[in-house]
């Protein structure tokens, strides 16, 4: 899984660690949260487009229906199939915005984060560190349209960045993602070689 708060170059490191990948004979299924099945896409919408004011419970249940259809319909068929699957945000997500950004209660998210991926965990997961302008910025240079979770305040995205940065555990890697292109794809594929001696699948 790829992670990290917006702008850190997520999307740009999936689509090239996928080439990277497919070029040494791996068949990639690559995913973005939320989304990738119809009823993910509606929610998408839900969560980060519509006008309508919402609770924060109801935000993170939209995501976590996304998530639940994602898994089922795509990541585990994927996975079955001895694909690798290389998705753009994950659970992590969810603790960053919605616990550290909302202020969502830890343990209750946890306990249905669980029930939306049927407890599957990824192998690998890469967090790619930015300072919150440093993403912004790249943001605004691409020529992005905000989200409702974009438009919040600094605070907001610097709660978020510090959830990531204190993210440890099995599996996990950090990567200061404000180098260049090229020297975060040779620190991403550090990892993925490391990982891909074991087993690369659920990468
Ligand atoms: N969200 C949530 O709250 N809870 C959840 O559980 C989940 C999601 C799953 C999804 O937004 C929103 O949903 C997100 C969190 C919330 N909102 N926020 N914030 P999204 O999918 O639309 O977008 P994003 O992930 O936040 O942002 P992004 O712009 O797509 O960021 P990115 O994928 O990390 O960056 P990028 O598109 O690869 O790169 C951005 C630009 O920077 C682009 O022009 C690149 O060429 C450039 N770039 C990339 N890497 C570099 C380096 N190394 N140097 C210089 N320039 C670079």
């Amino acid at each position: 899984m790829i992670e990290g708060p917006e702008g850190a170059g997520k999307s740009t490191l999936v689509r090239w660690l996928a080439g990277q990948l497919r070029a040494e004979g791996h068949h990639v299924t690559t995913v973005r949260e939320p989304g990738g099945t119809p009823i993910a896409e509606a929610a998408r919408k839900l969560a980060l487009k519509s006008r309508h004011d919402r609770a924060f419970g109801a935000e993170l249940f939209l995501f976590l229906a996304a998530r639940a259809d994602l898994v089922e319909r795509v990541i585990r068929p994927a996975l079955e199939n001895g694909q690798v699957v290389i998705a753009d945000r994950f659970g992590l997500s969810t603790l960053a915005y919605q616990v550290a950004g909302r202020g969502l209660p830890r343990a209750d998210v946890e306990a249905a984060l669980r029930v939306a991926t049927g407890g599957l965990s990824p192998d690998l997961t890469l967090i790619l560190d930015v300072p919150v302008t440093v993403g912004r910025e790249r943001q605004r240079t691409a020529g992005k349209v905000k989200d409702r979770i974009e438009r919040e305040d600094d605070t907001f995205h610097a709660r978020v960045r510090e959830a990531y940065r204190s993210a440890f555990g099995p599996g996990i890697a950090h990567i200061d993602a404000s180098q260049s292109k090229k020297a975060v794809q040779d620190a991403a594929w550090r990892e993925v070689a490391a990982i891909t001696a074991l087993s690369m699948r659920g990468a």
